[in-house]
């Protein structure tokens, strides 16, 4: 005969959704929301201009970091690499965003950076280092990137 558990020493276990489990279905397949924006984390490495190309063939950009909140979340998505952003060098020496050819606002640049080493550092890295700083770097550099646009 089969015993059946007492009820008084056998519960059951109701397996939820953790309530901070996060629903990226408002985006496309591999990419993640946060707020009303997708980013696409992209493992291949590539140069600054490959980049860009990718994340504009996906009806994308290269992301653009507007808040701490933005930038930490993005940090918190890195794992192993620094990652490219759509930061530029403008033709006055300052940082702007590519896409909409924009100041910088908000800025979370490593110490001494950017420090445009060798006068040759054009391009802006998230650093995967350093609590999600950012770096200028050689645009021919192959890193990982991010891609973000609106949902
Ligand atoms: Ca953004
Ligand atoms: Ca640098």
């Amino acid at each position: 005969m089969i015993q059946k558990p007492k009820t008084s020493s056998f519960s059951v276990r109701f397996y939820t959704h953790r309530t901070n489990t996060v629903d990226n279905s408002a985006c496309s397949f591999g990419w993640k929301v946060f707020g009303d924006h997708c980013y696409y984390f992209g493992r291949d490495l590539k140069n600054w201009t490959s980049a860009k190309e990718f994340c504009e063939e996906s009806g994308s950009i290269l992301v653009r970091i507007e808040t701490p909140e933005e930038n930490e979340w993005l940090y918190n998505h890195q794992e192993k690499d620094d990652m490219w952003t759509g930061g530029i060098r403008s033709f006055y020496d300052d940082f702007i965003w590519y896409d909409n050819r924009e100041d910088m606002l908000y800025t979370n640049w490593n110490f001494m950076e950017p420090n445009n080493r060798y006068d040759n550092e054009d391009c802006m890295l998230l650093l995967v280092t350093n609590s999600g700083k950012w770096n200028d770097r050689k645009c021919s550099t192959k890193a990982e990137f991010i891609c973000e646009k609106g949902i």
